[in-house]
C-alpha cells in the first residue's frame, strides 16, 4: 500500500530507495498529454526542482507505469531549448528571429492590437487550440472565455476526432462505451483501427491480461503494427474499407442467426432496414472491397457471434479518411446484434469522455457572446482559412490568429497552404508556447507557457472513467506562465470587467466538474486530496438499452425514425483518393500514404526530447518488397515520396509490414528537425470526412522514388 497522506502536497515522504526522505516531497499529478490513458502521476521533488516522475501505482488503469515518452517528461520540462521569456519578432515572418521583452510590454501590445482589430470586426481574430494540454483550466476555460467575450470567430475543434465522434453519437448517443477496466474480463478483443501499443498502452496491459485468461486477440488495421503481431488473428484490410467489412461481418452474423432477437427487440431502431441491407453482404464482397480473404470475414464473424463477452476496441486511426464517420457507425452496430452489450466485457469503446459531466457552460461561458453569433472556422482547413480574402467563405479575412496548445505548422493537412498563410506579413500571430515550434518561428509574440509540472489542472479521459487533478509541483521555470493566466491577464488589459475573468485556476478546476450523478459526489477538493475519483456509471452501461440517442435506442438509421430506408443505414464511402474514385491520380500517384502515430512521439510532442527522437532514427518510410521492387529501391536508401502538393524525404524500409500499394511514415516530425526541413503534412489534403468535417490524414495517394533517382530524372527531363 501506498504510504501517502491524504494531501495534495505531502512534506516528506519515501524516497525511491525507499528510506524516509525529509527534503523529499510527492505532488500528484496528471499526464496532460492527448492520449486515452490519461495517466495518474506522482512526482517527487527536492528543494523546489522535480528529480523524479512515475506512474501512480494506485491509480488501477495507470497501475505505476508511464509510457517511455512521459517518463522523460522532466527532460521535457527542464529542457535547455524552453522558452523562458515573452520574444517580440525582429526577423521577416517564419525566420524565427526574436528579441527578449517584458511580459508588460508583450502583453500591452497584443492586447492594443486586439483592441484596434476588434474595433472594425472582432471576427477577423481567430483562437487555434488543440489539445497540447488536455486539462480544464489550461484548455478552454479561461481562453475560452475571453475570446467569447471578444466576440473572435469560433474554432471548430475538429483535427483530430470528429467523424469518429459524429458517427457514434448518431448510434450510441454519445461519446460513451465500456468501460476500459473491463477488457482485461473480455473473452474476444477486437483492436479496430489502433496501434495500442503505441497510442493506449495502458488498454494493452488489459488486453495482455485477458489473453493470458485465453481471450482470443484480433487486430484491423492497414498496418502490420507491433500490436497487429501480437494479436492472433490480424485483418489486413486496405485503409478506408472498414464499413465494408462491418457490413460483410453483419452480414455473416443476419445469415447464420447469431443474433440476440430479445436484445435487438426491445433495444434497437432500425433492424429491420439493416437486416435487408446486410443480405446483400456476402464475406466475398466484402473482402473483395477490403482485399481480405472471404475466411478471415466469416472467422470473425464467428468469433462475435459466438462471444457475448466480446469487447471492441476502436480508435480514431480509422475515421481519417473521407468514410470515416459512417465506418464507425457501422462497426457500433455489431456489439447491438450480438446482445454484447449485456456483459460488462462486451460492447465497443472508442471513447469515454461523454460519460463524465462537465460544466463547460460555466468553464467556458458562451453567454458572454450576447446577441453576437460570430462565424466557424474548421481549424482542419487552416490553410485556406488563412489564405482566404473571406476567411474561409464568408466574414472578414483572418487577421490575428491567438495560437495555444497546438502546433498548426506541423499538425494541420496541406502543410504549404498553413504555410504560405502563416507567413503572410500582415498577419498578427502570437503563439504561447513552451518550445520554438515550428508555428512558433511564425509567431510575432511567443509567450512562455507552465508545463503541467508548473500549473494547477483537471482532467477528465477519453479512455477511462476517472476524473485526475494535477497540483503544480515547481514554481514556473524562468518567467512561463499558465494559459490560464495569460488570458486572465488578457482580459484586464481589455478591459473586460466580469467577474469570471477574476477566478482563479482553484476556482475554474472547482467549475469544471457539473453537479451530476455520474460525478458520483466527486469535487475538485476531494480530487486533490485523492488523486483521482471514478465516475459512477455502470459497468455494462447498456445491459438494459437505455442508450443516450433521441429514440433511447441503439440506432442502426439517422436520422432516427423506424420506417427508415436503406439510405438511413450506415454508407460505405471510399476514399477522396484511390483507384476506385479517382483513377486518374491513381495512375500518377498509385501509393496509399498511411502517417500514424510514432511510439515515441506524440504527436509534434516530443519530438524535440534528444533521448526520444534518437529512438525514432529519422523520418522512415515503409515500402512493400514488391512496390520498391518495381521501383528498384533499396532498403536503407533515401526516397522521395510526393504528390501534387508537396514532397518529403526519408529513409526507405522495406517490409511486408505494409501492403502492396501502400506506404507508411510515422510520426509528426518537426520541420526544423527533419533532415530535409519538411514534413508529412506536405503531402495530406483538405478535404474533410463524411461526417463531422474532419481531416483525411490517412487518404492521401503518393508515389515514391530513390532521391538520388529523381534528381538523375530532372536532369534527362531539363
Ligand atoms: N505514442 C503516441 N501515443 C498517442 C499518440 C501519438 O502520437 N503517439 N497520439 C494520441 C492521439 S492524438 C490520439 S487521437 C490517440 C489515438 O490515436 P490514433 O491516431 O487513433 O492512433 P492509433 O491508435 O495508433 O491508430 C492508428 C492506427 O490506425 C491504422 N489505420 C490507418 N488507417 C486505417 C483504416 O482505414 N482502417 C483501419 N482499420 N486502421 C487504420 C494505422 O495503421 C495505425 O495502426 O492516441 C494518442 N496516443
Ligand atoms: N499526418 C498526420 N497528421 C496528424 C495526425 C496524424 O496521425 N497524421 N494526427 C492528428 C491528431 S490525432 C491530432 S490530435 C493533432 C494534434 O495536434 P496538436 O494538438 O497540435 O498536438 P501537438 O503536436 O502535440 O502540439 C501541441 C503543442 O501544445 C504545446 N503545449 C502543451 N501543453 C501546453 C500548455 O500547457 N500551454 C501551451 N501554451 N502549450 C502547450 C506543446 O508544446 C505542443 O507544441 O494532429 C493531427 N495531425
Ligand atoms: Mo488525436
Amino acid at each position: 500500500m501506498s504510504t501517502l497522506p491524504a494531501s495534495p502536497a505531502h512534506r516528506c515522504a519515501t524516497s525511491p530507495s525507499g528510506d524516509r526522505d525529509e527534503g523529499l516531497r510527492v505532488v500528484r499529478a496528471a499526464c496532460p498529454h492527448d492520449c486515452p490513458d490519461t495517466c495518474a502521476m506522482l512526482v517527487s521533488v527536492r528543494d523546489g526542482v522535480a528529480v523524479q516522475l512515475r506512474g501512480d501505482p494506485q491509480h488501477p488503469t495507470t497501475g505505476g507505469a508511464l509510457c517511455t515518452k512521459v517518463s522523460r517528461y522532466l527532460e521535457r520540462t527542464y529542457h535547455p531549448e524552453r522558452v523562458l521569456q515573452p520574444l517580440r519578432r525582429i526577423g521577416p515572418k517564419g525566420s524565427g528571429q526574436f528579441e527578449p521583452v517584458s511580459w508588460d510590454q508583450a502583453l500591452e501590445h497584443i492586447a492594443s492590437r486586439l483592441r484596434e482589430l476588434a474595433e472594425v470586426d472582432a471576427e477577423s481574430i481567430l483562437p487555434y487550440s488543440y489539445a497540447g494540454t488536455m486539462g480544464f483550466v489550461q484548455g478552454e476555460s479561461m481562453a475560452a472565455r475571453f475570446f467569447h467575450r471578444l466576440g473572435a470567430s469560433l474554432l471548430d475543434r475538429t483535427i483530430c476526432a470528429s467523424a469518429g465522434a459524429e458517427g457514434l453519437r448518431q448510434v450510441l448517443g454519445g461519446l460513451v462505451g465500456m468501460d476500459v477496466e473491463q477488457f482485461a474480463h473480455s473473452r474476444v478483443i477486437v483492436i479496430w483501427g489502433s496501434n495500442s501499443i503505441t497510442s493506449n498502452l495502458h488498454f494493452w496491459s488489459l488486453a495482455q491480461q485477458a489473453r493470458r485468461a485465453g481471450a482470443t486477440l484480433v487486430c484491423i488495421d492497414p498496418w502490420r503494427n507491433e500490436t497487429a503481431r501480437r494479436c492472433h488473428l490480424h485483418l489486413q484490410l486496405r485503409p478506408g474499407t472498414d464499413a465494408a467489412l462491418a457490413w460483410g461481418l453483419m452480414g455473416e452474423l443476419v445469415r447464420k442467426d447469431w443474433l440476440d432477437h430479445d436484445y435487438i427487440q426491445r433495444h434497437i431502431l432500425g433492424f429491420e432496414a439493416l437486416r435487408e441491407h446486410a443480405l446483400q453482404w456476402s464475406a466475398e464482397r466484402a473482402a473483395e472491397v477490403c482485399g481480405l480473404e472471404p475466411e478471415q470475414v466469416r472467422e470473425l464473424a464467428r468469433l462475435l457471434g459466438s462471444t457475448r463477452a466480446a469487447g471492441i476496441r476502436v480508435n480514431y486511426g480509422l475515421q481519417r479518411v473521407r468514410g470515416g464517420g459512417n465506418a464507425v457507425r457501422a462497426i457500433a452496430c455489431l456489439p447491438a446484434l450480438t446482445g454484447a452489450w449485456r456483459e460488462p466485457a462486451g460492447g465497443l469503446l472508442l471513447s469515454s469522455s461523454g460519460h463524465f459531466a462537465v460544466a463547460r457552460e460555466a468553464l467556458e461561458r458562451p453567454d458572454l457572446l450576447g446577441a453576437r453569433r460570430p462565424r466557424t472556422i474548421n481549424m482542419s482547413t487552416i490553410g485556406d482559412a488563412l489564405l482566404h480574402p473571406g476567411g474561409g467563405g464568408f466574414g472578414p479575412r483572418i487577421d490575428a490568429l491567438v495560437v495555444y496548445n497546438s502546433n498548426p505548422a506541423v499538425v494541420a493537412p496541406e502543410s504549404a497552404k498553413v504555410l504560405q498563410g502563416l507567413r503572410r506579413e500582415d498577419l498578427f500571430t502570437v503563439v504561447l508556447e513552451h518550445f520554438r515550434t515550428d508555428t512558433a518561428d511564425h509567431a510575432d509574440y511567443v509567450l512562455p507557457a507552465t508545463t503541467q509540472l508548473e500549473h494547477l489542472d483537471v482532467l477528465k479521459s477519453y479512455g477511462h472513467r476517472y476524473w485526475v487533478a494535477n497540483e503544480p509541483a515547481i514554481a514556473p521555470v524562468g518567467q512561463a506562465r499558465p494559459n490560464s493566466a495569460i488570458f486572465r491577464e488578457l482580459a484586464a488589459r481589455m478591459g473586460f470587467d466580469e467577474p469570471c475573468f477574476g477566478d482563479s485556476d482553484e476556482t475554474i478546476a472547482a467549475q469544471a466538474l457539473a453537479e451530476d450523478p455520474r460525478n458520483a459526489g466527486l469535487d475538485f477538493a476531494t480530487l486533490r486530496r485523492q488523486g483521482w475519483g471514478k465516475l459512477a456509471v455502470p459497468d455494462a452501461p447498456f445491459a438494459e438499452g437505455g442508450f443516450p440517442t433521441a429514440s433511447g435506442r441503439c440506432q442502426f438509421v439517422y436520422p432516427p425514425d423506424a420506417q427508415a430506408g436503406p439510405e438511413a443505414l450506415p454508407q460505405v464511402i471510399l476514399p477522396h483518393e484511390c483507384a476506385q474514385t479517382q483513377p486518374e491520380l491513381a495512375t500518377r500517384y498509385p501509393l496509399a500514404m498511411l502517417s500514424p502515430p510514432a511510439r515515441n512521439f506524440l504527436n509534434s510532442s516530443f519530438v524535440n526530447v534528444e533521448s526520444l527522437r534518437g529512438g525514432e532514427s529519422g523520418p522512415q518510410l515503409l515500402v512493400h518488397p514488391r512496390d520498391a521492387a518495381a521501383r528498384e529501391l533499396r532498403d536503407g536508401q533515401e526516397v522521395r515520396c510526393f504528390n501534387d502538393r508537396g514532397e518529403i524525404l526519408a529513409r526507405c524500409r522495406i517490409s511486408e509490414d505494409t501492403r502492396e500499394g501502400q506506404v507508411i511514415t510515422l510520426g509528426l516530425w518537426w520541420r526544423k528537425l527533419s533532415p530535409d526541413g519538411r514534413s508529412v503534412n506536405d503531402l495530406t489534403h483538405q478535404q474533410l470526412t463524411d461526417l463531422g468535417g474532419g481531416p483525411c490524414f490517412y487518404d492521401c495517394l503518393v508515389e515514391v522514388r530513390g532521391a538520388t533517382q529523381a534528381a538523375a530524372g530532372a536532369r534527362a527531363g531539363a
